[in-house]
């Protein structure tokens, strides 16, 4: 199964894409960066990581509650070019960055037994694991472009230079180039963190042996130093992710990733997805409101509350998600890292039946459209207090006076269902002997995403009118769906659109939506854009 396949190690440009086409256009940039990498330290680089951004298809704030998800790799990607440097010390990096906004750094990561008395000792206390060996810094208060380099070193060191062990991490020069948007729902950061962890691992000679799935946990690990309480969607579309295809990711009892075939090929007309940056950069933080972690914290209370309605026996200190709750009801003993018994179709029916149970966390009052109080969901999930607090708020960064248990829990489990009925969608059109598949499949494909665009807007709250206008003016412009993707609050929507309309169907939007009016050439195809589903992440190896 593809997560447990070994991490690609390539000799050739031409290795790591499989096709000529897309090959010759990308040997030009690595060709650069190769150039530059010798200009700034002096030698040829050792290997090039590459890791590429994601699209996600359908399936939004549903990964952290462990549901199934359908993104694909874009072609956009991180590269991170590096090799051993002559620095004295064990483990410095001199880090550079082809984007002239982003200044060159040099840090060293340092030995938590080396801190002690040291004044970094109580940030380090804050920030990281005791049983770690190592410690380097990371403001998450301001984060910039090196963090997610630091992110991704953090895990390498601790894995596999633990303290005592005798070995020490190699000094490295690095050189970043990326052409993954920032803050545009396509995972830059998840890109920059595999990539970072991937050229560390490689340049320390530790990639024999290592599975993807192995390296989308460490990059999981690695991306909450800079991040929020995510899922792990984006880093097992960016490593996992095969060319042509999405890629269906589940994470309970363990990460499971399956190839699905997307029938555009063979349908008539066929259809290709296409990206558009609504340009309102996404954030999950706003001010002290950290509302993709609330969105965390409101879908595990919900779980809670909704297992004691349905009669799921929960003990006072256990935190499943709805995901280990609906198991449960439907009577899976599913232990954690196990694979799991319950088949698709089970889950299927599972998720219709409990949506009718659903309507039980609805706030009984006229003003329910807020939400509940915190003192109304402290009591209804029949915790004391103290227990709740610890068990639900001690470990996140949350600031909220009303909680959403109702909306959220409905969004998850109808975002489920969705998922899971596009996957079946695209698998009965792969396995159809056809010729020329029915535009149905389309619209079917289509419908699904509108209707996980409205869930967005009125059950997870997490579009804004920029993308509801990108939205509506993808489907006046033909598209047999459009949504938001990703964590939303702007950022990018993603639309299934007819092959041989794309051209008039940018032409529109770049017509009709604002931002984009005085954008031509390269600078509109960086915002709106066809997606060619591309492979993970990879390694280039030079001999
Ligand atoms: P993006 O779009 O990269 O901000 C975030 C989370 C995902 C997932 C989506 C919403 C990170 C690193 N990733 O993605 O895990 O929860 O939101 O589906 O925060
Ligand atoms: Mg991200």
């Amino acid at each position: 199964m593809a997560a447990q396949l070994p991490i690609p190690v390539h000799t050739t440009v031409k290795d790591v894409f499989g096709d000529l086409q897309t090959a010759s256009v990308q040997s030009v940039r690595w060709d650069g960066v190769i150039q530059e990498f010798e200009k700034r330290f002096g030698r040829k680089p050792a290997y090039i990581a590459r890791a590429p951004g994601r699209v996600n298809l359908i399936g939004d704030h549903i990964d952290y509650v462990l549901f199934g998800v359908l993104p694909a790799a874009v072609e956009q990607d991180i590269l991170i070019a590096c090799g051993p440097s002559h620095h004295a010390n064990p483990g410095t990096v001199a880090a550079e960055n082809l984007d002239p906004r982003y200044g060159p750094k040099v840090f060293a990561p340092m030995l938590k037994s080396a801190l002690i008395h040291s004044a970094a000792e109580e940030r380090d206390a804050a920030q990281t694991v005791n049983a770690e060996s190592w410690f380097l810094e990371i403001d998450k208060r301001e984060l910039r472009w090196e963090s997610y380099v630091k992110a991704g070193y953090y895990g390498v060191l601790n894995h596999f230079f633990p303290q005592g062990s005798g070995t020490h991490p190699v000094p490295v020069d690095l050189l970043v180039t990326g052409s993954v948007p920032a803050g545009s729902g396509l995972s830059s950061s998840a890109a920059m963190v595999v990539a970072s962890t991937l050229a560390f691992l490689a340049v320390n000679d530790k990639l024999s042996g290592l599975t993807k799935g192995q390296l989308v946990e460490m990059a999981m690990e690695n991306e909450k130093r800079v991040g929020v309480n995510s899922g792990g969607m984006d880093q097992a579309a960016s490593v996992i992710s095969t060319p042509h295809t999405a890629l269906y990711i589940t994470f309970f009892p363990s990460l499971f990733a399956e190839p699905i075939p997307l029938p555009t090929p063979r349908t008539s007309p066929r259809a290709v997805f296409v990206c558009a940056n609504s340009l309102v950069v996404s954030d999950k933080v706003v001010g002290a409101k950290t509302r993709y972690n609330l969105r965390v914290v409101e879908t595990l209370v919900g779980a809670r509350v909704l297992a004691r309605h349905i009669g799921v026996p929960l003990t006072a200190t256990e935190r499943p998600t709805l995901r280990e709750v609906l198991g449960r009801w439907l009577g899976f003993a599913e232990a954690k890292d196990a694979p799991s018994d319950l088949s698709t179709e089970t889950l299927r029916g599972g998720l219709e039946k409990i949506l009718a149970e659903v309507e039980k966390l609805r706030p009984a009052r006229d003003d329910g459209q807020l939400g509940v109080t915190m003192e109304e969901m402290i009591e209804w999930s029949g915790l004391p207090e103290d227990q709740f607090k610890e068990l639900y708020l001690s470990w996140v960064d949350v600031e909220a006076t009303h909680f959403q248990l109702y909306k959220r829990t409905r969004h998850v489990f109808e975002e489920s269902l969705r998922v899971l009925q596009f996957r079946d969608e695209c698998l009965r059109a792969a396995a159809s002997t056809d010729e020329i598949l029915p535009e149905s499949t389309l619209t079917e494909l289509g419908a699904l995403m509108d209707a996980s665009h409205q869930s967005a807007i009125e059950l997870c709250e997490n579009s804004c009118p920029e993308v509801d206008e990108l939205v509506r003016l993808a489907k006046e412009a033909g598209a047999y769906g459009s949504r938001v993707t990703g964590a939303g609050w702007g950022g990018c929507t993603v639309s299934l659109v007819a092959e041989d309309a794309v051209d008039t169907f940018i032409a529109q939007i770049k017509e009709r939506y604002g931002p984009y009016k005085n954008l031509e050439g390269s600078a509109l195809r960086q915002v709106i854009f066809a997606t060619k589903p591309s492979s993970g992440a990879c390694v280039l190896k030079f001999e």
